[in-house]
C-alpha cells in the first residue's frame, strides 16, 4: 500500500500481467488474452463488438508483430486516460 498513484499504477502493471504468459512471449498479450483483457477489466469493453476489439488490437499493436507488448499496452492506457479525462469534464 502507499499513495493513491502508486497503487493506481501498481494496478495497471498488475492487471497487465495477469492476461499476459499464457500464450505465447511472456510480457506480451495476444489478440485472445486483449479481448479479454478488455472485456473484462474495462465497462467500456463490456460493450464493444468482437471486431470493434480487433479493430483495436490493430491499433495497438504498432510494431505489428500480432501482440501488444507492455509499451504498447502503456500506450493503450494513455489514450484511455484521455478518453476519461473528457468524459469526466462532462
Ligand atoms: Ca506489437
Amino acid at each position: 500500500m502507499g499513495p493513491p498513484l502508486d497503487q493506481a499504477i501498481s494496478l495497471l502493471v498488475a492487471i497487465c500481467h495477469k492476461y499476459s504468459g499464457c500464450e505465447g512471449v511472456k510480457n506480451t498479450r495476444s489478440k485472445k488474452e486483449l479481448k479479454e483483457l478488455v472485456q473484462k477489466e474495462l465497462t467500456l469493453g463490456e460493450k464493444m463488438q468482437d471486431a470493434e476489439i480487433a479493430e483495436l488490437m490493430d491499433e495497438l499493436d504498432q510494431n505489428k508483430d500480432q501482440v501488444v507488448n507492455f509499451q504498447e499496452y502503456v500506450t493503450f492506457l494513455g489514450a484511455l486516460a484521455m478518453i476519461y479525462n473528457e468524459l469526466l469534464q462532462d
